[in-house]
């Protein structure tokens, strides 16, 4: 390693606890070496370096795309993994029939029998980040102990990682413990613990993503959630967009939609053509920490510092920023390859594959050539729409949620709730066809409260019951409102266009927060009316629109007792005004 020795004692000195943790482990996994990292860049090229030395790292057309790489993961390795994730809380019941469970004292048995000696003939990483702005006071640290070089490159990106969170934990004194090691990626030795409980995190066996970059859904969703209903604020799985108007007048949305449903997308989006004096300002694309402020509103920030983001689909059509963000210094996992060094991939629109994601020539009977999953890693500071607040210590002031899902049928463009409770039960009804972001049959309609399915890491009753309290806490809530890209109609092609012409529905969210805008009163929420969504210039027909604004009573009433029956599954702990609010729900439509 190129990080010179003084140094590394100077990191292992600034706190005492974290020594003695890395000290623990090291005695545990037994690695050939230690490095504690401090996020330089030095210290970046050197990894770089190791990894295409040892050609886990494939170069890209450096005149095309600079600093950009592909990486091939195990092809049993693609995904989140949420048959063997597990929240372990001393009792089952906290962790709730939402998640899988496992008694804290087996678990770490069970984990530490797997790190025993794992790391031999490896280098231990010990990855000291920060989730939020450094100088924020919502900001929380962690420690990621791995033996990824991967994971370390892919944590420098998405995490405020090094020297600067070290002594954050130093004057703090507590942090998040996240041991993780690859092994052998042996499926069947695959598990992602969680304790809420003692702060801490074990994940062995998997380098993806979501299993591997322990600061993001492990800590940033389940542990801070937990933390979160502690200490009264919520840690969710939302993008965070501001929308300026041509007056300069700024508003931030905060939008949960399931994984791959479209944060990313929207939380990038360029408006259409006829927006002109409109602007669009990413704050983040997949987490935000929501705190009440002192003026009565909801203030968010966004914990990570880069882009994990679907690549399938990526053009300068659908989404230009995206496109243009990921054409430098990128990490491309599991992308196809052209004859010419480039990252290629479904819907790009341009070029050829020549090797697919297994690094296979590319054979179109063998599936596609980028695996629909593939990813791209990016500093959040490439994008061409980069907000500046994402750095504010105190977050955005945030005056709409938008929860959302994956549905061919049902789910109406948008609607609005008439409360912040009734925006609770939309939230806790949300329901998505499953996609290939987690292993696992795809298309499938599921529950996906929140969007949260996969990553609260407790009981949801009492998820709810805190969504609830945070709520009637608030002089200024949010308005809470639901929307789907996703409508299809018989010939099953998406009857929105959606990406930027999603700027129109949009805008009419935030004029119904100012008062502004129009809508008819239905028995699901409020709805925009015929003229009330602004489709000038948009090529859509009016019985297409009036398709997408539908509402039928009897498919609600089936839909509402499903959502009953749900609901149902969290017993007694479920709260009383969400009881009620599905019965006044029920009763507008006749059930
Ligand atoms: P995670 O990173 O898994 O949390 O996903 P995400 O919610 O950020 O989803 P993302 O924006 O990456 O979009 C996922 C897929 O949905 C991509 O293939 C997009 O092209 C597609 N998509 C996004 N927005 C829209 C939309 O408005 N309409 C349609 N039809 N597809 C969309
Ligand atoms: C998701 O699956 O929601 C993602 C990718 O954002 S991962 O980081 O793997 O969770
Ligand atoms: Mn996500």
């Amino acid at each position: 390693m190129a990080t010179a020795p003084q140094r590394i004692t100077h990191l292992e000195n600034l706190s005492r606890e974290v020594a003695a943790w890395v000290a623990e482990v090291a005695r545990l996994t037994v690695p050939d070496a230690v490095v504690w990292c401090d996020g330089s860049e030095s210290e970046r090229r050197a990894l770089q370096a190791r990894l295409v030395e040892a050609r886990e790292l494939i170069p890209l057309n450096a005149a095309s795309y600079p600093g950009c790489h592909l990486y091939r993961s195990d092809p049993n390795d693609v995904a989140r993994v949420e048959h063997v994730t597990f929240v372990c809380t001393r009792e089952r019941e906290d962790a709730g029939p939402n998640n899988h469970w496992m008694a804290p004292a087996e678990a770490h048995r069970k984990m530490d029998d797997l790190f025993r000696g794992c790391m031999r003939g490896r280098t231990l990483y010990v990855v000291p980040y920060c989730m939020g702005p450094i100088d924020s006071p919502y900001a929380r640290c962690g420690v990621e102990i791995t033996d990824s070089p991967y994971v370390v490159l892919n944590m420098r990106l998405m995490t405020r990682m090094g020297r600067e969170a070290l002594e954050r934990i130093a004057r703090e004194g507590t942090f998040v413990k996240g041991l993780h090691s690859t092994g052998e990626l042996d499926p069947a030795r695959r598990f992602i613990m969680h304790f809420p409980e003692e702060l801490s995190i074990k994940s062995f066996g998997s380098g993806y993503g979501g299993n591997a970059l322990l600061g993001k859904k492990c800590h940033a969703l389940r542990i801070a959630s937990w933390q979160a209903r502690r200490e009264g604020w919520l840690a969710e799985h939302m993008l965070i967009v501001g929308i300026e108007n041509p007056r300069g007048e700024t508003h931030y949305l905060a939008c949960a939609f399931p994984s791959a449903c479209g944060k990313t997308n929207l939380a990038m989006l360029i408006p259409p053509a006829s927006y002109a004096g409109w602007k669009v300002w990413t704050v983040g694309d997949d987490i935000a920490w929501l705190h009440p402020g002192s003026d009565g509103r909801l203030y968010a920030i966004n914990p990570e510092k880069g882009y994990f983001g679907v690549v399938p689909g990526t053009n300068p059509q659908t989404n230009r920023n995206a496109f243009e963000t990921i054409r430098r210094d990128t990490i491309f996992t599991n992308v196809a390859l052209t004859a010419e060094d480039e990252p290629w991939w479904e819907g790009l629109q341009a070029g050829e594959p020549l090797f697919d994601w297994q690094g296979r020539p590319f054979d179109p009977k063998k599936g596609p050539a980028a695996h629909p999953n593939s990813r791209f890693t990016v500093s959040a500071e490439q994008n061409p729409c980069y907000s500046p607040a994402a750095d504010a210590p105190q977050g955005v002031p945030i005056s709409a949620i938008v929860f959302g899902g994956r549905r061919r049928s049902l789910a109406p463009l948008v609607y609005q709730a008439r409360s912040w409770t009734h925006g609770v039960l939309i939230g806790a009804g949300v329901a998505s066809e499953t996609t290939a972001a987690a292993t696992g049959e795809v298309g499938v309609v599921r529950r996906d409260p929140m969007a949260m399915k996969p990553f609260a890491g407790y009981n949801f009753a009492d998820y709810w019951d805190h969504w609830i309290k945070v709520g009637a806490a608030l002089e200024r809530p949010p308005q809470i409102f639901h929307v789907n890209w996703f409508r299809q109609g018989d010939d099953g092609k998406f009857l929105w266009p959606g990406f930027g012409e999603n700027m129109r529905v949009l805008r009419w969210i935030i004029d119904r927060c100012g008062g502004a805008a129009g809508a008819v009163d239905t028995p699901i929420g409020h709805l925009p009316g015929p003229t009330d969504l602004d489709t000038h210039g948009l090529p859509i027909h009016g019985s297409t629109l009036a398709e997408l604004l539908e509402v039928d009573r009897d498919a609600w009433r089936a839909e509402f007792g499903q959502v009953g029956a749900y609901l149902d599954e969290f017993g007694e702990r479920l709260p009383q005004a969400l009881k009620r609010e599905l019965g006044e729900a029920l009763r507008r439509v006749g059930g």
